[in-house]
């Protein structure tokens, strides 16, 4: 049996204090159960700090994020109030271990969402819908995990930025997707990509998150989950991401 609240401290001291450390898995056989118990756990240290949970997050919901973390099994995770970074802002590279970046489409909800619900009523949940971007930072060292392994560690959830909330009204099926260094486009996608429409990673959010006992709230918002491979993060460089129909957001990294 793991002992989760020694796991659950060792991958948030990791994430506090920006150090890599050994895949759990490498020492201690835990399940996939036991990967959301250590996260659950960890996430409990963030809230007794003062961070507040203000959503959720899915992984693994595009072929390309599976083909590059060699993962196929749809995972979430979740966000606190911590974690924002301001469209526009700057963040320090110390504060990370190895951070990427990738295109997402984050939703936020008017009403709560209690699986199972069909894509309509998902849909009718949302209040507005935005451009995001998820930094990702895995603690374990080289970005290489098991499945338990990166549940534990909150999906290697990191930060978000959100653009500017719009209206829901946009058909979302099928939205050019471009993330730019510096100007120059780095990935190339489209919200399709996101489960064939992004509403479908919304669906599975309620479920699992439902399933775990903690069905979505009002007010929450929900990452859709990366459209495309993500790009790791470079000293002194803007990063933007344009989202057909939604607009931009944007963020640097501070030299
Ligand atoms: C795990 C997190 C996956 C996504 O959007 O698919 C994820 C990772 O790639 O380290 O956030
Ligand atoms: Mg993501």
């Amino acid at each position: 049996m793991a002992d989760i609240s020694a796991l659950a401290a060792t991958v948030d001291n990791a994430a506090h204090d920006a150090t890599a450390i050994a895949q759990i898995s490498e020492k201690t056989a835990i399940t996939l159960d036991e990967g959301y118990a250590v996260q659950a756990a960890a996430f409990a240290r963030r809230l007794a700090r003062g961070e507040k949970q203000v959503g959720v997050k899915m992984g693994f919901t595009s072929r390309a994020k599976m083909i590059q973390m060699g993962i196929d099994d749809m995972i979430w995770g979740r966000l606190s109030s911590g974690m924002l970074v301001e469209d526009g802002g700057v963040i320090d590279l110390k504060r990370y271990v190895h951070p990427r970046v990738e295109p997402e489409i984050a939703f936020l909800l008017g009403a709560p969402l209690e699986g199972p619900v069909t894509a309509t009523e998902a849909l009718a949940a949302v209040d507005a819908v935005a451009p995001a971007m998820e930094i990702i930072d895995s603690r374990y060292r080289n970005f290489k995990f098991s499945l338990a392994d990166v549940v534990a560690d909150n999906c290697s959830s990191s930060g978000f930025v959100l653009g500017a909330w719009q209206t829901p009204d946009a058909d979302l099926s099928n939205l050019g997707m471009v993330m730019e260094f510096n100007g120059r486009p780095v990935q190339i996608g489209s919200s399709a990509a996101i489960l064939g429409h992004p509403v479908r990673s919304l669906v599975a959010a309620a479920r699992l998150s439902t399933e775990a006992g903690e069905p979505l709230r009002a007010g929450w918002i929900v990452m859709a989950g990366g459209a495309t491979a993500a790009e790791a993060l470079r000293p002194g460089i803007h990063v933007r991401l344009m989202v057909q129909d939604l607009g931009f957001v944007a963020f640097s990294v501070a030299k």
